[in-house]
């Protein structure tokens, strides 16, 4: 038997202390993918309980790119709570995180709830707004290696997010050329078209994921729709910032 609320502990107590753990599939092979989310439900619902918010959700593995990168080929989700969320301009501190990454995105914010089994114009129909934005990925796993069990347990890397300005739900997101810079260089260059071919595509599987777990999205919450591209490591000094072709730019710096 997985006990769910000891391992939820311990991807919580790793990511609170910023140190990395083992697979949990090293210890329990068996894993399944229901026993993960429910890990990853009992390890928010501590956050929830020292006072964060639950604010959205971000889905993961929604490109080739990021596949690619973390040798996972099924689509993952997290939680997002309010004190990841990155002022636009702001900062972080990397001594917070183990091995962060930093993935171009892009940000749905919900008009109204929506649930199940939606087709991705009905989902565009929920959305009151679109942003560019970027993830802080950062697996509390050694080496940033994981399985599909592992890595749905630890919040799918989830860790900090910064959206940009909030730009009409027409905008047409479909195919918007997205340039991640470091220190003003582009380092992952891409389109939003890498997100299922249309991020609206993820917001619809989005909805579809959360009713497994008897979860809608919810009005008012900021949904990610995924890496376009493969992540960047991050290190203290670096600024980082998202140029969104007709979305605008987002960005953050990395303190110590
Ligand atoms: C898993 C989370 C993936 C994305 O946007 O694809 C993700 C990881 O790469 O650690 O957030
Ligand atoms: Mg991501």
């Amino acid at each position: 038997m997985t006990d769910i609320a000891k391992l939820a502990e311990t991807v919580d107590e790793a990511a609170q202390s910023a140190t990395a753990i083992a697979q949990l599939t090293f210890a329990d092979p068996d894993l399944s993918g229901t026993a993960a989310y429910a890990i990853q439900r009992a390890s928010i619902a501590r956050r929830l309980g020292r006072g964060e918010r639950l604010v959205g959700m971000k889905m993961g593995l929604t490109s080739r790119a990021k596949m690619a990168q973390v040798g996972v080929d099924e689509m993952v989700w997290g939680r997002l709570t309010d004190k990841m969320r990155i002022e636009d301009g702001g900062a972080i501190s990397r001594a917070k995180f183990i091995h962060p990454r930093a993935e171009p995105e892009i940000a749905f914010l919900m008009g109204r709830r929506l649930e199940g089994a939606v087709s991705p114009a009905e989902a565009m129909a929920a959305v009151e707004a679109v942003a560019a934005a970027i993830e802080v990925i950062d697996s509390r796993y050694e080496n940033f290696k994981f399985t599909f069990p592992d890595v749905v347990a630890d919040n799918s890397s989830s860790s900090a997010f910064a959206v940009g300005p909030w730009a009409s739900p027409y905008t047409d997101v479909g195919n918007l050329g997205m340039v991640m810079e470091i220190d003003g260089r582009a380092k992952q260059i891409g389109s939003s078209a890498a997100i299922l071919g249309h991020p609206a595509r993820s917001l619809a599987a989005a909805a579809r994921l959360l009713a497994e777990e008897g979860m809608a999205l919810e009005e008012g919450w900021i949904v990610l729709a995924g890496g376009a591209t493969a992540a960047e490591p991050l290190s203290p000094g670096m600024h980082v910032r998202l140029v969104a072709q007709g979305l605008g730019q987002v960005a953050f710096s990395v303190g110590a």
